[in-house]
This record gives structure tokens, C-alpha cells and sequence, in this order.
């Protein structure tokens, strides 16, 4: 369990962040665990549970309660050892729901979301009035995020109906993250959708971060040092990748692939 005064995800910092997405969906919780301490090895800031719009609380609940334990055990090791630092180990587990169906009080904090460029009221205040009671009663920390889903877009684009912002379309994510502000939301997330064939244009994430002052996240498509640094050049508070986590069974070649990319930030 994440112990700290103080929000999940600030904004700023000398430099940029990453945050590792597990879908719940895409493994059974032990491995889901064991990529986690991997990633958090490699210099993960968080650990976002999510993802596929049809997984059940169940499996949901479960992966969060297998990363907890993970990371609970962990720590108590490093805390038996003077060399190893304890600190290191106290990440936060967020939620990022595709919906009030997806939650897990086992969790630490929920990324609150309106997908604000969404056509369907579902996404934008119907998924979020079914969860609050829940969340509520579990106590989660919520982070009021305005999700901006920018092409390609992916599953995530045609599921929330989004209206997707486009490259070159500097004035319409300006007033986006604007009217996030506005709202009092603490995070933007600019999202080009799990497994994009290319991410969010770094155009639109340097307009985004001159346009407020809200916390940027930055994911989709990111698969490369080159493009985690240059997303993090553009502006990026934190960069989200997922995928790529998924992709290796072998958690050796898991921390190898990992280290490249973080280690740019
Ligand atoms: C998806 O932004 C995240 O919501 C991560 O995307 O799976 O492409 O890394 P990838």
C-alpha cells in the first residue's frame, strides 16, 4: 500500500517519469506481479491497472491484490537489508478503468476520467456516476483526469467514440486542456491508444503543456528511446507504456527492454 502525504502524480520535477500499464486481461496476476517488480526495478513511478474496456472486477481485483502483495514483500526484504533502499519499492497502484465495472479497492487510487473528446454521454459522466459510490466507499484516491484521445487512437477511440484530435490540431487540444483546468482537474492525459503504429504527436503534447498547468501523461504507441525522449523533450510529465510489457515472457529480457527506454528520461 502506497504511503505518502501529497498527490499521486504530480506535475513537474526536474525531469520526465514512467508509468508501466498492466492489463489485467493480458496475463494471470503472479506474472502481472512480476512484471510490475521488474518495472518498478527499472525506475517505474507507478503502476497503472487497466485497460480492456470487457474485464470483470474480479480479475481486476485480483491483479491489483497479487501487485500489492508484490510490492509489500519487497519492501519488507529491502528493509532487512542496509544496502538495498526501501523507498524505492512504495509505488503507487492506480486504477485506469475502461469503465465502473473495472475497480478494485485494493488499489491505491483511481484515475478519475472524463474522455473529454468522447461523442457518447457513457464516457463522459454515465461510467463515472455508476462508480463514484464504489469509490467512495472504498476510499480511493481519486485523480480528477481529463482523457484526450488523439489518432490513431486505436480500440480506445472506437469504444469511447471519441472525436479524435488530430495532429495539427493545436487550438482544439489547447482548449481541451484548458477547460480541463478550468474544471480543476489535476491531470491531462493525452492518449494515441494502446499498441498506436505511432504516438501522440509532439506538436499536439507541447501545445498541451503551454496550454495549463495541470499534470501531462503522455502514452500510446510508445516503443522506442527515441520516442520516450523526444515525448519527454515535447513536454511529458509521465509517459505511460504497456504494450511493450506484455511482450516478453522472459522477465530478464523484460528489465533489458525496459532499461533502455527509462533510462533516457
Ligand atoms: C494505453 O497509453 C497506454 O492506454 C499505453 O499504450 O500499450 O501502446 O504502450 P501502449
Amino acid at each position: 500500500m502506497w504511503m505518502h502525504d501529497g498527490p499521486m502524480l504530480p506535475r513537474g520535477g526536474s525531469r520526465t517519469k514512467h508509468i508501466t500499464l498492466i492489463d489485467p486481461d493480458k496475463q494471470s496476476p503472479e506474472v502481472a506481479a512480476q512484471r510490475a517488480l521488474v518495472a518498478v526495478e527499472c525506475g517505474t513511478s507507478a503502476i497503472f491497472v487497466g485497460g480492456s474496456t470487457d474485464t470483470g472486477s474480479n480479475i481486476v481485483d485480483a491483479t491489483c491484490a497479487s501487485i500489492q502483495e508484490a510490492l509489500e514483500l519487497a519492501m519488507f526484504a529491502a528493509s532487512q537489508h542496509p544496502d538495498a533502499e526501501e523507498e524505492m519499492w512504495n509505488i503507487p497502484v492506480i486504477l485506469f478503468p475502461g469503465g465502473a465495472h473495472a475497480m478494485s479497492a485494493k488499489a491505491d487510487g483511481i484515475l478519475f476520467m472524463m474522455l473529454m473528446n468522447s461523442t457518447s454521454r457513457r464516457f463522459l459522466i454515465e461510467e463515472q456516476l455508476t462508480g463514484a459510490p464504489y469509490i467512495a466507499q472504498a476510499g480511493l484516491q481519486t485523480i480528477p483526469t481529463g482523457y484526450i484521445v488523439c489518432s490513431p487512437g486505436g480500440v480506445v477511440g472506437e469504444v469511447g467514440q471519441a472525436d479524435l484530435v488530430h495532429p495539427g490540431d493545436s487550438k482544439l487540444v489547447s482548449a481541451y486542456c484548458q477547460t480541463a483546468e478550468m474544471y480543476g482537474f489535476s491531470t491531462v492525459y493525452l492518449e494515441a491508444g494502446s499498441g498506436a503504429s505511432s504516438p501522440v504527436s509532439l506538436d499536439l503534447i507541447k501545445t498541451a503543456k503551454s496550454s495549463m498547468h495541470c499534470t501531462l501523461l503522455v502514452g500510446g504507441g510508445i516503443r522506442t528511446p527515441e520516442q520516450m525522449k523526444a515525448a519527454a523533450d515535447a513536454g511529458a510529465d509521465y509517459i505511460v507504456t504497456g504494450t511493450i510489457t506484455e511482450e516478453f515472457d522472459d522477465l530478464q529480457l523484460l528489465k533489458q527492454r525496459l532499461q533502455s527506454l527509462i533510462s533516457v528520461l
